[in-house]
């Protein structure tokens, strides 16, 4: 399908392809394996200019989108997606800074994380507050010109590896949701340290880290907007962040594709290509018109978000929910097509099977997607029938 890229796009397509394959699926199995951070792929992505694609170029960016931030995610996703995350979370971790800094910390922050010299990360998830994330407990207590933040946040992608944390804490308890804030926090502020580098079943080369405040004392000018909106930051931010989750999953259905295909061709079975039978034709054909319809919402996504559209929630919680079933179907489906192989380490579908999993779950469960989708449905018939 042509999607009718600028020369600029289809450069910045290429170019993080080109790292997908020199730089990431070689070293892909291995840090599956051990759990290392890709601080190499990171200072590539940085010296190729990628972290630049999504910031202003008032701040050191190329004064591109979420839509050129997605081709990049999408093209790392293929070789692996959980290398891919230390440059997606980072994103996810600048955009409220994009959406509610003020200039002094854009050109505080901005020009260094273009560079790729910093990651950021961000913080609202906690023990108590996942789906519901309006039950969060970190607080950000006003004391004089400072903020004291005491609280844990749980599964910080990045979490101890970023320099930069936007935080999600109440500066005014008794007024709940409403009495939140988002307040940037840097990595070496005393008070501030880091839980275990937890365990997971997929995207294992990303770090996720719980991040523990234990009367960390910020500046009050670390703020980021006013005092009282730290939810809607927070939601603004996710907004805008899901269809980089969308395009991960794409990444990650499309490099299950290719492999399936392409084992089809080589594995011969009854005198014949697997290819030559119907039973598996179909399931390549079914799991491309879902890749290439996953593709087609999540870049409508990301292209509406980048046209300044006001009400994104939807069509962004829709490439979300879309493309992340899509790549739990498509990788089920790969794993099948490769059989017992499929199952071995030795092929990667099993492991992007694993990786997939996650598209469901984080930056709002596919539940809270489609409640998401359902509730703008019907607001927008109420108000058309007023
Ligand atoms: N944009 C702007 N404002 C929004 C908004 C959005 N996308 N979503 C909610 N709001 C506003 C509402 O309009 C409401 O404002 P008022 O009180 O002024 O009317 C306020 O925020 C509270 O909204 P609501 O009552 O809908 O909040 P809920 O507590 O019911 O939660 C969901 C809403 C479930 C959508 C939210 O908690 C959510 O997104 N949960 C998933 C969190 C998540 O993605 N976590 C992943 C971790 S981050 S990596």
């Amino acid at each position: 399908m042509n999607y009718f890229l600028t020369d600029d796009q289809k450069m910045i397509k290429d170019l993080a392809a080109q790292i997908a394959r020199e730089k990431i699926a070689p070293i892909a199995a291995e840090l599956d394996e051990s759990g290392e951070f890709p601080w190499d792929v990171v200072k590539t992505l940085a010296q190729s200019d990628l972290f630049r694609v999504f910031v202003p170029s008032e701040y050191g960016g190329l004064g591109g989108g979420m839509f050129e931030m997605c081709l990049v995610v999408e093209e790392l996703s293929r070789a692996c997606s959980g290398i891919a995350l230390a440059y997606a979370a980072s994103g996810l971790g600048t955009i409220p800074i994009i959406l509610f800094g003020n200039e002094e910390q854009k050109k505080k922050y901005l020009p260094r994380l273009a560079a790729g010299e910093i990651l950021a990360a961000f913080g609202l998830t906690e023990s108590g507050a996942g789906s519901d994330a309006a039950a969060i407990k970190t607080t950000a207590k006003p004391d004089g010109d400072s903020y004291v933040i005491n609280g844990t946040k749980q599964w910080i992608t990045n979490g101890g590896e970023a320099s930069i944390y936007t935080v999600v804490a109440l500066t005014d308890p008794v007024r709940g949701v409403r009495g939140s804030s988002t307040i940037l926090v840097d990595k070496d502020h005393p008070g501030f340290t880091f839980g275990k580098k937890e365990n997971k079943m997929g995207i294992r080369a990303s770090a996720t880290r719980e991040l523990v405040f234990q009367d960390c004392r910020v500046p009050k000018t670390n703020l980021l907007a006013k005092e009282g909106m730290g939810f809607l930051v927070a939601m603004k931010t996710l907004d805008q962040s899901r269809p980089g989750v969308a395009s991960q999953a794409l990444g990650i259905a499309q490099g299950a594709l290719d492999q399936a295909i392409r084992y089809s061709r080589e594995r011969h079975q009854f005198g014949k290509p697997i290819s030559a039978f119907q039973g598996i034709q179909f399931m390549l054909a079914d799991m491309a018109t879902q890749v290439e319809a996953a593709r087609a919402l999540t870049y409508a996504a990301a292209r509406s978000i980048d046209a300044g559209e006001k009400d994104v929630s939807r069509l962004s919680a829709m490439a979300k929910v879309f493309a992340s079933d899509t790549a739990m179907r498509v990788t089920t489906d790969a794993v099948q097509v490769l059989g017992g192989y499929g199952y071995m380490k030795e092929y990667p579908v099993e492991k992007m099977m694993r990786d997939a999993k996650i598209t469901q779950i984080y930056e709002g469960t596919n539940q809270i997607q489609r409640e998401v989708i359902a509730l703008g449905l019907i607001k927008e018939s109420v108000r058309n029938q007023k």
